[in-house]
């Protein structure tokens, strides 16, 4: 006899008497359908996947919490938990490559993304960022078209340079990021020796309902490492999962990584004025014209109990605002606020918010019912509409309306005003140091050199020339080209 304690049972509670034999008809079979523990073990093994984040599908995950360590940040937004110095918020991050699929390394040249979910007392603030400050394209409309060609080839179902060069030399404004990538933090050496980015520009509003742009900037106090581009390799083949191991270890010893939060803030007003227009993603601001000023720190101390649950469950979304902070009108953010949980009601389910990952620590009170694993009561006895004459059902509180904002100009489909591709990108180049630039010319031609369509390399070796003229020339030597003449003009 088994303790019942210890007993094994079927999903309906019920103990189960053979685990490794099925229930045949004599000792050779066949099977017989009575076997009802067989048909549920097997028929739920045929459910296990789920669809996997189409982009960002490998991941690592952990808990920990953010406090706040400076008084001063309450001048600028109204958020609870940035309310005062001390004050502790539970979190949980997820940090990912973008491109591969669920299995692939994770040592790859590849931009990580910087998931983070505050668990606030007024709802989840989700802050879904990236480690870099900037992104390849700066309009929602160009995301898909963009991450087909991250991805594989519709025939050879290879990953396809072409394609890759294809876009970006037909898309100048990805020539900053592109430069970011092939540059020495396009590998970082793990998860803790990374930078995390808000990368878009989001509004803060105090309590007497004042308006500030910002970004965010988590830096690592590991410090910021990358990997040497053949260790990469080697390792993608040797330990692909490499960055998801060292932060379960680095974890589970106790030597919790930790970042510095900081912010840079711009007056509402400057944005008409500033020479970046402040809502295009591919740019970022000056430090010397918007010093980061510190917020907080974030401690990673808890590894997940279970990555299903906890990893591949979790669903961070840019919408989850809380009461302080608002959207901008950064044209990439506003697709993502539409994108993200319309993904997860499609890989989650429209429940996706009770999956105890993804609940918020207040209690949720409103008008929604009923859906697929409704699994929280559904409001009990409650009534589930609105307006209504009771007192004790939900109500809503104007103090936490956005606060109004003005808005110009005509609708239309229109690009940005700004079209500098290339002065921001130069930058970047000029302040590497000159082993740096070496690093990077080499991961460039090594990636580029694989393209096979001699139009787009010359198009390619154009916007780098054009970001600077020793750029542009030591790729185009890298690859055996010349810088197209019209260029040189
Ligand atoms: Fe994402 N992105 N993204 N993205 N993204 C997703 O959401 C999307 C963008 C980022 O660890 C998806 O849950 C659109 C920028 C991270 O679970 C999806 C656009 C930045 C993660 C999606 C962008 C990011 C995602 C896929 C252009 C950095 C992983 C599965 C408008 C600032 C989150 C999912 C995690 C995941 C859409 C661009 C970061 C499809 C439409 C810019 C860190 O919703």
């Amino acid at each position: 006899m088994v303790d019942k304690k210890n007993r094994l049972t079927t999903s309906s509670g019920a103990p189960v008497g053979d685990n490794q034999n099925s229930i045949t008809a004599g000792r050779r079979g066949p099977t017989l359908i009575q076997d009802v523990h067989l048909l549920e073990k097997l028929a739920h093994f045929d459910r296990e996947r789920i669809p996997e984040r189409v982009v960002h599908a490998k991941g690592a995950g952990a808990h920990g919490y953010f406090e706040v360590t400076n008084d001063e940040i309450s001048k600028y937004t109204k958020a609870d938990f940035l309310s005062e110095k001390g004050k502790r918020t539970p979190m949980f991050i997820r940090f990912s490559t973008v491109a591969g699929e669920a299995g692939s390394a994770d040592t790859v040249r590849d931009p990580r993304g910087f998931a983070v979910k505050f668990y606030t007392e007024e709802g989840n603030y989700d802050l879904v960022g990236n480690n870099t400050p900037i992104f390849f394209i700066r309009d929602a409309i160009k995301f898909p078209d963009f991450i087909h060609t991250q991805k594989r080839n519709p025939q050879t179902h290879l990953k396809d340079k072409n394609m890759v060069w294809d876009f970006w030399s037909l898309s100048p404004e990805s020539l900053h990021q592109v430069t970011y990538l092939h540059g020495d933090r396009g590998i970082p050496a793990t998860y803790r020796h990374m930078n995390g980015y808000g990368s878009h520009t989001y509004k803060w509003v105090n309590e007497d309902g004042e308006k500030f742009w910002i970004k965010y900037h988590f830096v690592s106090d590991q410090g910021v490492k990358g990997l040497d581009e053949k260790v990469a390799d080697e390792l993608a083949g040797t330990n692909p999962d490499y960055h998801t191991e060292d932060l379960f270890n680095a974890i589970d010893k106790g030597d919790y990584p930790s970042w510095t939060l900081y912010v840079q803030v711009m007056p509402y007003e400057d944005a008409k004025t500033y020479k970046w227009d402040p809502f295009d993603v591919t740019k970022t601001w000056s430090k010397k014209d918007y010093p980061r000023i510190e917020v907080g720190k974030m401690v990673l101390n808890r590894n997940p109990e279970n990555y299903f649950a906890e990893v591949e469950q979790a669903a961070f979304s840019p919408a989850h605002f809380v009461p302080g902070v608002e959207a901008s009108p950064d044209k990439m953010l506003q697709g993502r606020l539409f994108s993200y949980s319309d993904t997860h009601r499609y890989r989650l389910g429209v429940n996706h918010e009770q999956i105890p990952v993804n609940r918020p620590v207040n209690e949720t009170n409103n008008y929604q019912r009923d859906g697929y694993m409704r699994v929280d009561g559904n409001g009990g006895s409650k009534y589930n509409y609105e307006p209504n004459s009771y007192d004790h059902l939900p109500k809503e509180d104007e103090s936490t309306k956005i606060e109004p904002f003005e808005i110009e100009g005509v609708a239309d489909s229109m690009p940005y005003s700004h079209a500098d591709h290339y002065t921001q990108a130069g930058d970047l180049y000029r302040l590497m140091s000159d082993e740096g630039k070496e690093r990077l010319v080499n991961a460039v031609v090594g990636h580029l050199g694989q393209c096979t369509m001699e139009e787009v390399k010359l198009r390619q070796i154009g916007h780098f020339y054009k970001a600077d003229p020793d750029y542009g020339e030591r790729v185009a030597k890298g690859l055996g080209l010349e810088v197209p003449a019209e260029v040189k003009a």
